[in-house]
């Protein structure tokens, strides 16, 4: 099995030109979110909750995960380590690019969409980990920033089981000078310590099943521990457009080019920037 690193070191992020500029949803007629979504996206860098899947389909898809993750155990990963599960499994794939997810992404990204990476986030009942305050973009090297995030809440999420939890207006800050080294107690290797964060400005992203929280790569987002008996999971599909590219020699040179594969989910690619990691739907 493939060692499973989550992200690249600092230095192959930081060898990539930087332009910091958030690119705002330059949608002005959305085809399913409200245009006071799109607006509230552009000024906070994000927007939640959006309900995506009924009841019996989020009992569902909470039924399959619950058999995804017991596979995932047996085979010696853990909670966390179900990454670019989108690859290995055609429902997972089906996720990634369910056609009311990517709707939505297509009102705040415009109308060509590439999927490129997933992530189960799972916090089982009283699991000590936290994920520290982050801005994704920090960790992913790509170009420009046009990058977003589909977090599904695929069981209830509340402030006690360890929420997502998003700082509005966050994404036009560049923050990660700051970072600092962090224990394991936290999910990745570097981060904003607890105390770097004015947290009174956070949202609790607290969601019923189905639901889904939109926000950008630029946007302070993390999580606290599980303090509860009620497992806290999460999926994360990520979403860019054609035009920006991977650095796909640095990706491969850390052994982590599998958590980046594109797969053109609507629209067209007039670039071809990232041929090199470009996948094929996997077999059903
Ligand atoms: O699920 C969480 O608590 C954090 C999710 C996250 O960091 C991400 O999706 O980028």
């Amino acid at each position: 099995m493939t060692e499973f690193k989550i992200v690249p070191d600092q230095y192959v992020v930081d060898a990539m030109g930087r332009d910091l500029r958030f690119h705002p949803s330059h949608v002005t007629e959305p085809a399913t979110l409200t245009l006071e979504n799109v607006v509230h996206f552009n000024k906070n860098g994000f927007v939640q909750p959006i309900r995506i899947f009924d009841g019996s389909e989020a009992d569902d898809l909470r039924a399959y995960f619950d058999r995804l993750l017991k596979q995932a155990i047996a085979e010696g990963q853990d909670s966390y380590s179900i990454s670019t599960a989108h690859l290995k499994y055609g429902r997972v794939y089906d996720l990634l690019t369910h056609p009311r997810i990517v709707a939505c992404v297509q009102d705040l990204l415009g109308p060509e969409v590439v999927g490129w990476g997933s992530h189960f986030f799972c916090k089982m009942p009283r699991d000590g980990k936290r994920v520290a305050w982050h801005q994704d973009a920090s960790y992913w090297p790509m170009e420009p920033r046009i990058n977003m995030t589909a977090w599904i809440a695929l069981g209830p999420t509340f402030p006690e089981n360890g929420c997502l939890r998003l700082i509005p207006g966050s994404h036009k800050q560049w923050l990660d000078d700051e970072y600092q080294p962090l224990d394991n107690a936290s999910q990745f290797n570097r981060g904003l310590s607890a105390g770097q964060v004015d947290e009174s400005k956070a949202v609790d992203v607290a969601m019923q099943p189905g639901e889904v929280a939109f926000f950008t790569e630029a946007t302070l987002h993390g999580s606290n521990n599980n303090s509860s008996d009620v497992a806290r999971l999460g999926f994360s599909g990520r979403y860019t457009t054609p035009e920006v590219k991977f650095d796909v020699e640095a990706l491969k040179e850390q052994n982590i080019d599998y958590l980046a594969r594109t797969t053109l989910v609507r629209g067209e690619d007039k670039y071809n920037y990232n041929e090199a990691i470009r996948v094929e739907p996997p077999a059903k």
